[in-house]
Order: C-alpha cells, then structure tokens, then sequence
C-alpha cells in the first residue's frame, strides 16, 4: 500500500510477544522487569482482531518478524525483536510462517492492513563486541560488512550517530557499513522478498538516524510499500528532513511537548501550539507522520498522572492532529509501566476489556476520524492548526467547511472547573447544529459564530457537524 493509502489509516502498535497468546489465557504472568518471552503469539493476534477493530483500528503494527539471539543476555531475552541475526528466518517464539500468513490473510479480510517493523542497521550478539561470531548472522556474515566497533559515545555527532555502535559490551548492536552497495544491495533484495512473501502493506523501520540519508530512498523504494521511520529526537529542524528521504516519519518533535502540556495541570498549551506550526513548516507533509502518545521505548502516559481526563485528552490529540494515529497496546486500558522494560507489559492481563473507559474512548474518535474520511477524504490532507488555546486550553481544527472536526482540550484533569467556552474560528456558521461527539449531546453554533463549548472535570470536547453524521452510528 502506498503512503495515500496509509494515510486514511489509524494503527494500533503491538509489541508481539505481549498482545495475545495461542492459549487465549489472561492470567499467564509476565513480569515486565525480567525481560522475559511472555508467549504472545500470530495465532494470539488473530485469536483478538475484534478486539482491535472494535476500536476502529484498521491497521496493525507488529515487532520485528525475523530470527533473533536466543537465550538468556545481560539485558534478558530478545523478546522485542530487536536483536535480529538471520534476516531470513522468522522469530520462532511467535509463531510459524503459515501463522504470519495467516495473519495477513486475517487483517486484509477485514480490510486491515499489516506493518512490519524492520531492523535495519545492526545485528546483535550476546556477549562481548570482541566476541562476536560473524558467520552466525545471514546474510552479513563476515565482519568486513560492519563498521569497526566504536560505541556511539557523542549524541550530538552525526558521524558518530551514523558510524557508530548502539549497546554496549552486553549486547553489541553490530553497526552494518550500510555506505557499501553489497550491504544496500543485500538490504534491499532482503525487504522486497520478506514483503511479498508476508503480504506486508507498510513498515515501520527502527534506528533510521543511526544510517546515512542516502541510503533510504533505495531502500523505501525496493520495499514497493509505505515505509515510517524512527528518528529518535524531539527537533523538527533534525527530523523534517528525513521526510525527504522516506515517505513518513514518527512524530517525535509533536511527542515531547504533547507529553509535557497532558502530564501535569500545568503543562504549556502553547509550546504544544508552537510545535504543531514548526512541524507543519518544516516537514515536507505532517498529514502522514506517525501521530503517537506511547511506545515500547518510553514511558506510558499514566506513569506520569493516573488521571483518567488527562489521559483521554492525549488520546484525543493522537487520533485527531494530523497525521497517521498509532495507539500502542494496553494504553486503551490506562497501563502505566515507566521506563522499558516496565511499559511492556502483556495487554492480556487486562482481560481485553471492552467497556473500559479508554477503550470506548478510542473507539469513538476512530469512529468520528472515519467517518470525516468517509465524507470527504480532503479530511485528511487538510492540515490542523491550534485555532485558540490559553494556558489550560488548546482548540484544533481539522478539515474543510462543512466537514470540520473541531477538538478543544484541557489540562485541567479531573478535577477541572465547570465553565463555558465561547470558541470562534471554527468555520462553523451561526445556527449550525453540531454533535459532540464524546458526551452526544447537540450543540448549536451561537449568532457570533461561536460555539459554546461546555467545559468541566477536564474532559475534551469533539465536534462534528449533526448532518454528517446521519447513518454513521455516531451517537444513535
Ligand atoms: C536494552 C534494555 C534497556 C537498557 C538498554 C541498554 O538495553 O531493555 O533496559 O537500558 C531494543 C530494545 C531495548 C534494548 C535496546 C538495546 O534494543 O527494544 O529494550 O534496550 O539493546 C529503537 C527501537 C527500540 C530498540 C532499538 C534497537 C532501537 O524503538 O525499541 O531497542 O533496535 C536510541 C536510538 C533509537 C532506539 C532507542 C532505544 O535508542 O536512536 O533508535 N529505538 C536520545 C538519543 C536517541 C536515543 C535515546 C534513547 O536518547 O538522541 O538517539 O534513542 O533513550 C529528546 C531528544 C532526543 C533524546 C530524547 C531522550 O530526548 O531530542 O535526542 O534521545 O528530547
Ligand atoms: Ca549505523
């Protein structure tokens, strides 16, 4: 699938070993501090596709599919997938080939769609970098196809971030010299086959700062689908110009000050307003980054505030700014691991429990996002911009006239005020009936133009025009 493709998507994140086991049980332990396989398993996916659906996800990222160390390290087991050694066998923790086969089949009945995350700048060993057995690895299996041992040591060194070792001397991420064209080579024909053969419709793709720009148009390109890339770092001015090289990147710049407004009541509205504009100057399209609140990598949002409004204000944000929404398992049920390896824990143990709060909450943004795609898909390239905000408040419109979403969210938290809101700049024309669409109640735009946003218990607000909404299910 193309990026117009994925564009209209919203993904929900699995790490694969913690979403569901063949076994179906909700109750085997998985203690997050051992790092430890937990059982999750395809079959377990496929077993719990209505649970994912049933949110409105129509697409579904899992971890790194491919043959990793086994066994016991220092840091535990390569239960993430990152640890990779052969390109061209699967991990055989989760599942067979058929089991990934099948899953394929699975998501595109339902008219899902599959993203693979791939690992492409290291292999890894377990035990020390002088130790390292190359013939081990395929197909990079001699060590001249590495760059020499050199831990990254200076984060602020581009040739070192590129050139340079992650890990350390417990497990060595052996950095591929991807500047020679046997390695580009060998990459490229590597993801093209592992496309086709699983049926895969985008990718996410780890550590893309950690190789050198030139090296991705080749590779986006040999894949023949979507490719998002990880380029861990919080400035647009670093990030955005990765976008020219790959059709999207996480939103990463857009995370750390979402992060900051949502986890405290006295978080900064308008640094988040600022980001929202220097993104969208400086990326070459916002409308197809990653849109995300948590991953596998840091901490889950109610590690910082159990506060159920503030997280469904972050939700809100996620699934309605601009860009592909992307929810990473277990933050439906309000998980709160900190640091990896706490914020993985098995979503099973939840009970994939569909009447919890955050999960309703999930499901009916998606519903309001689809059903604006389904009205008229220039939703979607329609960039969001901050129409209001204040200290506590910041309102974001979405879409062309007549088919606006307009979010307004708080940091209040739950125990924010009751208050009423006069919001203008919202496109809407005076009497126009409105849903909101989180409480179903009808609100009608007053002879100003404004809407009257009711406000309290630090609740977001969502509002969609009444006559969009007739046949959708929206608050019937
Ligand atoms: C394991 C253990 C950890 C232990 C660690 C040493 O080893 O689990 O407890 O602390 C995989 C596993 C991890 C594992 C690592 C290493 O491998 O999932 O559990 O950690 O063995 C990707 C993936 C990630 C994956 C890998 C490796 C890469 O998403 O899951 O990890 O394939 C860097 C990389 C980034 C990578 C991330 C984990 O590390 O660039 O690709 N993620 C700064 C740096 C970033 C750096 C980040 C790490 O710190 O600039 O490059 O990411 O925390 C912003 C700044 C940023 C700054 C952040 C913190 O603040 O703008 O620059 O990021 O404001
Ligand atoms: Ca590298």
């Amino acid at each position: 699938a193309t990026t117009g493709d994925w564009r209209s998507r919203s993904i929900y994140q699995i790490v694969t070993d913690r979403f569901a086991r063949t076994d179906g049980s909700t109750t085997a332990t998985c203690d997050t501090e051992d790092r430890q396989y937990c059982g999750g398993t395809y079959q377990g996916v496929i077993d719990h596709l209505d649970y994912i659906q049933g949110m409105g996800f129509n697409a579904l990222w899992i971890s790194p599919i491919t043959y990793q160390v086994e066994g016991e390290t220092g840091y535990g087991e390569a239960f993430h997938g990152y640890w990779q050694q052969d390109l061209y066998r699967l991990n055989p923790h989760f599942g067979s080939e058929d089991d990934l086969k099948s899953l394929a089949t699975e998501l595109h009945k339902r008219d899902m769609y599959l993203m693979v995350d791939v690992v492409v700048n290291h292999n890894a060993w377990n035990g020390s970098a002088s130790g390292i057995d190359y013939s081990k690895f395929n197909p990079f299996n001699k060590q001249e196809y590495y760059h020499p041992v050199n831990w990254i040591t200076d984060w602020s060194n581009q040739t070192d971030i590129e050139d340079g070792w992650l890990g350390d001397n417990t497990v060595p991420l052996a950095d591929l010299d991807t500047q020679s064209s046997f390695v580009q080579q060998e990459y490229q024909s590597w993801i093209s086959s592992l496309v086709s053969n699983y049926s895969v419709d985008g990718l996410r793709v780890d550590t893309v700062k950690h190789v050198q720009k030139d090296f991705w148009p080749g590779f986006n390109n040999a894949s023949g689908v979507f490719n998002t890339g990880e380029v861990l770092n919080g400035d647009p001015s670093y990030v955005c110009p990765y976008q020219e090289v790959m059709d999207s990147i996480l939103n990463y710049p857009i995370y750390y000050p979402l992060i900051d407004a949502f986890k405290s009541t006295s978080g900064s509205m308008s640094d988040l307003a600022n980001q929202i504009n220097s993104v969208k100057s400086a990326c070459k399209d916002s409308t197809v980054l990653g849109s995300f609140s948590e991953n596998q990598d840091n901490p889950r949002f109610a590690s910082y505030t159990s506060d159920i409004s503030l997280a469904k204000n972050i939700i809100a944000y996620t699934i309605l700014a601009d860009g592909i929404p992307i929810i990473y398992g277990g933050q439906e049920q309000h998980y709160a691991g900190g640091n990896d390896p706490a914020n993985r824990e098995a979503v099973w143990l939840a009970g994939y429990n569909t009447s919890s709060p955050l999960y309703t909450h999930v499901a009916q943004l998606n519903q309001v996002r689809n059903q604006a795609i389904y009205k008229n898909s220039t939703y979607l390239t329609y960039q969001s911009w901050p129409i209001y905000s204040d200290t506590t408040t910041i309102a974001l419109r979405k879409g062309f006239d007549g088919n606006q979403i307009i979010t307004v969210l708080s940091n209040l938290g739950s125990d924010g005020s009751t208050y009423t809101l006069s919001l203008g700049n919202t496109g809407y024309t005076n009497g126009q009936q409105l849903v909101e669409v989180l409480s179903c109640s009808n609100v009608t735009v007053d002879d100003d133009g404004n809407i009257p946003v009711s406000m309290g218990q630090g609740l977001p607000k969502v509002f969609y025009p009444a006559s969009q909404i007739s046949g959708s299910g929206i608050c019937n």
